[in-house]
């Protein structure tokens, strides 16, 4: 695995806070963007990207799949977690164990020992597609912090407070940019502008966001 990975070695952290409980760890994963590509299209092979659907009726302009025990899912009556694929009624693909380590890093590295992600939601972005603003609370235990990685076409990630008339800060992610959202920033309302057009040598004109979350 290539030296970045090893924690206690020299590779360099770059942090950057949004809030005191949500830190971008800039470039944590570069070096291994195109193993998670691997692995993310190999989950998307067997439980392909979709459009869900959401309760207003309407479809998200972001694609998901999941990895892990449970899976995020949306229809008309709401969203939840389950075992299985809607589509296919099979349970979700495992969740990759390298991918699964790369979150422990993450949090790990960020003050939360003892992260047990049950679930993974991987979102696709193709230019234009965007996620309105949003809390994350549909998972049991808020105590665990959401660890996302960014794969391919940046995004402007939109970082507001507890309450949605808060106006959201602004903030870049980029290809291999990793992110630890606990405590205080757990409930925090977020989003992502419209994904501008671009071409990443990785990915082309997409964006993955993997979110690891503790959902059971
Ligand atoms: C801050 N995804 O999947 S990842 C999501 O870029 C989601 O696809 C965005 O919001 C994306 O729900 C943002 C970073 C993230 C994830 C969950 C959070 C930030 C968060 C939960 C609370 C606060
Ligand atoms: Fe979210």
């Amino acid at each position: 695995m290539p030296d970045l990975f090893d924690l206690d070695g020299a590779a360099p952290l770059h942090l950057r806070a949004m809030s005191p409980d949500a830190v971008i760890l800039e470039g944590f994963a570069r070096q291994a963007v195109d193993l998670i590509l691997e692995k993310v299209l190999a989950v998307a092979r067997k439980a392909p990207f979709r459009h869900m659907l959401v309760p207003g009726g309407h479809r998200m302009s972001a694609a998901t799949t999941n990895c892990g025990p449970l899976g995020w899912t949306s229809d008309r009556s709401g969203y939840r977690y389950c075992p299985r694929d809607p589509l296919s009624d099979e349970p979700w693909p495992g969740m990759p164990p390298f991918l699964r380590k790369l979150s422990l890093k993450a949090a790990a590295a960020s003050g939360y020992s003892g992260f047990e992600p049950d679930a993974c939601l991987i979102t696709r972005y193709a230019p234009g597609a965007r996620l309105a603003l949003h809390q994350d609370k549909n998972e049991r235990d808020y105590s665990a912090p959401i660890v996302s990685l960014s794969l391919g076409l940046p995004a402007t990630f939109l970082f507001g407070g507890t309450r949605r008339s808060e106006r959201p800060k602004r903030f870049r992610l980029e290809s291999g940019d990793a992110g630890v959202w606990g405590r205080s920033a757990r409930l925090v309302y977020h989003g992502v502008a419209p994904l501008p057009e671009g071409a990443d040598e990785a990915t082309g004109r997409l964006r993955y966001c993997l979110t690891f979350r503790r959902a059971g």
